[in-house]
């Protein structure tokens, strides 16, 4: 594995310079989560670091990268173009920037739709990756709050956010996203009844 200043120095050539700063709003973000809810902030620190690394990509070199590896993407992961730079992200981590740590590989290739089953790893890199200070959307304040009170809370309005965003442009629904939306809610509902 290289140092954390060759993958820095490495990405900066392979991402243009506004990528690289919301980069590193997301390593800041990440960071301060992965402390607040006790995870390893090494791999929240390489996990942000090469969230985006794929998003530099054409879709000819996406697809290139996707085919001839292990990893499987679904119809609809092909075709969207903004979905495919997850996995092949998490190809590139692996192929060009030697990492093997599987939290890392995961919380890169499900950044962008989440998953059913999310790790606290995961969770720190989608929502870090939405509400880093470079960002700037309707209500994300709210989500900015909520992500240091409940993690669960505010992927769930994130995720609602993306679906009624993408929903008014037309576009498809990536299954994974309802499905972690869907498992995240009936989480909130069980701690709530517990908590009664
Ligand atoms: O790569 P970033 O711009 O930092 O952010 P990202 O990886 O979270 O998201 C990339 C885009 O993917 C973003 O515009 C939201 C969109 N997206 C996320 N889930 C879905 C989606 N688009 C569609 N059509 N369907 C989804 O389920
Ligand atoms: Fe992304
Ligand atoms: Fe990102």
């Amino acid at each position: 594995m290289k140092s954390f200043d060759q993958m820095c120095k490495r990405l900066k050539e392979m991402i243009d310079l506004q990528r690289y700063q919301h980069t590193l709003g997301v390593i800041d973000t990440a960071l301060r989560l992965a402390e607040h809810y006790r995870v390893s902030v090494e791999k929240a620190k390489i996990a942000a670091l090469l969230h985006d690394c794929a998003k530099g990509l054409s879709k000819y070199h996406l697809l290139r990268r996707l085919k001839g590896s292990d990893i499987v993407v679904d119809d609809v992961e092909l075709s969207l173009e903004p979905l495919m730079h997850g996995p092949v992200g998490a190809i590139i981590a692996r192929e060009e920037f030697g990492i093997i740590d599987d939290e890392i590989l995961r919380a890169i290739r499900y950044h962008t739709t989440g998953s059913v089953e999310m790790t606290l790893l995961d969770k720190i890199i989608f929502i870090a990756d939405y509400i880093e200070p470079n960002r700037q959307c309707p209500g994300i304040d709210e989500v900015r709050q909520m992500a240091f009170i409940d993690l669960d809370q505010a992927i769930i309005l994130a995720a609602g956010r993306t679906i009624i965003y993408e929903i008014n442009r037309h576009n498809p629904i990536h299954l994974r996203t309802v499905q972690m939306r869907n498992a995240l809610l009936e989480r909130v509902k069980r701690n709530d009844k517990e908590r009664l």
